[in-house]
């Protein structure tokens, strides 16, 4: 999604900010660019359609250079994708680069062309670079206007904002979208992602909702809202980033996808790392305070979008079978608007790779809000991001510790993100008193694991294989029944996102209820068939399958009785425990989905139209 990177220094920062936009690359956006201030009164600006190596070349024609400078990618909410929309957005002497989307923008845009503002754009960002050129236009300070000018906004923004007139200050405020601080030696920056900033420094300050930040070379000042609706100098603290940097690069692989599949062993590795006892989940270990909040857990709310979304639905199954907790799941950008009803005891759940998922964020406030019913007892994030807006607004983070993830297709996040959830799943059966024997071999079961997805990694030369098969389709069906039905819906999910094949999962006994009519020959079937007490259940379902003539794919046990015959291809999984098989299950469809888009030649670490962190509604 969009990212904002803006410097000031004492040396040309346009390196500083090229750098910072390449590492925003892997989110997705489709064009970039650059605003300088050049000298005293003078803003030089560069925009381009397309990746930010063609901004680069625009640059390479007509260098810019200058000690003060905003940068950005665009992933298009207002107005398509084009040079004139692209930012930086200038209206006089001020240039602003803006993540988010403005909702009153329509009715500012008519007072401002009213005023006498001409629009160049079809953006809603437009709007806040004539909204500040007003409030500026009569004198006084820069963040003064920017203040006025963001008290009138509706709606989410992390903004960088420079002035020709003011060189050595760049000016951010946020709302809703996230912006970081970059503390360094030569100088200070924003980012709307620390990721872009690791080469300059790694120390940031987490600006939060209301703030305003004055960077300048030697220093920053960070003004807050307070509750009488001024703004006053606040000390936010600055954190060292602890992460990996992401620019490890793709190493042996074609892709950061392909690469981040076959981390998964390691990834779910320290996903446990340090979180298992001889017998138990050590639950002292999922952080402060979480024994007390999962003793008062009676029901749980999990909320979240994407693929995350699908780890909420296989963590139902868990968290109903093994630790007897009610829960539902839901998409957050539905949760957040409905007049949700919880029982006493419940806990709110939200799981998000990025943690500024702009849905689930809003989502997480929206039960929040609801507190005071006294139904939700606290909140859990599982989250692969420290720092994140959701780890600092939740009252319990469980860190998936999966490193960066740079394929916008969502792999190695999940698979940690269930891992989280199993281990969540079983600390609650241990609060609520559940037989041990059963936690005691899923724990043992759970250290086995990284060699299991090891082993499953093993298929990927067959599945490129089977790929072929996939090329000339345009539809594709998924199945699957209990805790593997979600995992249907991921494959199906890494199949459109990233080959452009559509593809829709069903839970297999609802296939005549209506997705029978589309069997054909030409609409392969994809199954995954672990052993579990749905197999002879699902057995049939294919067989409704094989009937009408469709092809089937099965991923299976070894001991599922399932064999190869006309019409139905059968791919052994390594055989494992019925609990952990969606974890395992998730890898050859992923392995699937890359190959069928890698051979049709897609985009596969940024496709067509998505975005990483969803930053906006
Ligand atoms: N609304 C702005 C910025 C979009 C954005 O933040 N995307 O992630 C635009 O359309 O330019």
């Amino acid at each position: 999604m969009c990212g904002i990177v803006a410097a000031v220094g004492s040396d040309n920062v346009l390196p500083v900010l090229m750098e910072g936009l390449r590492r925003l690359e892997y989110r997705g956006y489709d064009s970039a660019g650059v605003a300088l201030v050049e000298q005293p009164g003078k803003l030089g600006r560069a925009r381009e359609v397309g990746k930010v190596a063609a901004l680069e070349q625009v640059l390479a024609g007509v260098p810019l250079v200058g000690m003060t400078g905003v940068a950005h990618t665009r992933w298009a909410t207002h107005g398509q994708p084009s040079q004139v929309n692209a930012h930086p957005h200038v209206s006089g002497r001020i240039a602003v680069v803006h993540n988010g989307i403005i909702e009153n923008h329509g009715a500012l845009r008519a007072q401002l062309e009213a005023e006498g503002y001409p629009f160049t754009s079809e953006t809603d960002t437009e709007v806040v670079a004539h909204l500040i050129e007003r409030e500026h236009r009569d004198g006084g300070s820069l963040v003064d206007a920017v203040s006025r000018a963001v008290d009138l906004l509706v709606g989410a923004y992390a903004l960088g904002v420079i002035h020709a007139d003011e060189p050595g200050r760049v000016i951010g405020a946020r709302q809703g979208s996230p912006l970081v601080l970059g503390v360094g030696d030569q100088g200070h920056y924003l980012g709307s992602d620390p990721l872009a900033l690791l080469p300059v420094t790694d120390r940031f300050i987490y600006l939060e909702d209301g703030d305003l930040v004055v960077a300048t070379r030697g220093g920053w000042e960070v003004q807050a809202r307070s509750t009488e609706g001024d703004r006053r100098l606040v000390s936010r603290p600055v954190v060292r980033y602890e992460h990996d940097d992401l620019s490890v690069g793709k190493g042996e692989f074609d892709h950061y996808m392909l690469k981040e599949i076959h981390e998964q062993p390691v990834a779910v590795a320290n996903a446990l790392e340090g979180r298992l006892g001889d017998d138990k989940v050590r639950i002292e270990a999922l952080g402060p305070g979480a024994e007390a909040l999962l003793a008062a857990t009676r029901q749980v709310h999990i909320v979240a979008c994407g693929t995350s979304y699908h780890a909420g639905l296989v963590a139902r199954y868990w968290l109903e079978e093994l630790a007897g907790v009610p829960c539902q799941v839901e998409v957050a950008s539905e949760y957040r608007y409905r007049e949700v009803v919880a029982s006493p005891g419940t806990l709110f759940l939200t799981l998000s790779q990025s943690g500024e998922t702009a849905d689930t964020l809003a989502a997480l406030r929206h039960a929040c809000t609801r507190q005071g019913e006294a139904a939700f007892i606290g909140s859990l994030a599982i989250c692969n991001v420290p720092g994140s807006s959701l780890v600092r607004e939740s009252d319990l983070a469980v860190m998936t510790h999966a490193g960066p993830e740079i394929g916008v297709a969502s792999t190695k996040a999940f698979t940690t993100q269930l891992a989280a959830l199993m281990l969540v799943t079983l600390a609650l059966r241990q609060v609520r008193g559940g037989e041990a024997g059963l936690t005691a071999r899923l724990v043992h079961r759970l250290r086995y694991l990284p060699t299991l997805l090891g082993d499953a990694l093993a298929l990927d030369a067959d599945i490129a294989t089977l790929a072929g098969r996939f090329l000339d389709r345009r539809h594709t069906l998924f199945l699957g029944r209990g805790a593997q039905m979600p995992i249907a819906r991921e494959g199906a999910l890494k199949l459109k996102e990233i080959s452009y094949i559509h593809a829709e999962a069903y839970a297999a006994g609802e296939l005549k209820h209506g997705p029978l009519a589309l069997i054909d020959a030409s609409m392969p079937v994809v199954a995954v068939a672990p052993m579990d007490g749905l197999l002879e259940k699902l057995k049939s379902n294919l067989q409704e399958v094989r009937a009408r003539g469709g092809e089937l794919l099965v991923f299976a046990d070894p001991d599922a009785g399932l064999h190869a015959e006309a019409g139905m291809t059968v791919v052994c999984v390594p055989a494992c425990c019925r609990y952990l098989a969606p974890i395992v299950y998730a890898l050859p469809l992923q392995l699937l989905a890359y190959h069928v888009a890698a051979a049709r030649g897609t985009d596969v670490d940024q496709p067509r139209n998505l975005a990483k962190s969803v930053t906006v509604e």
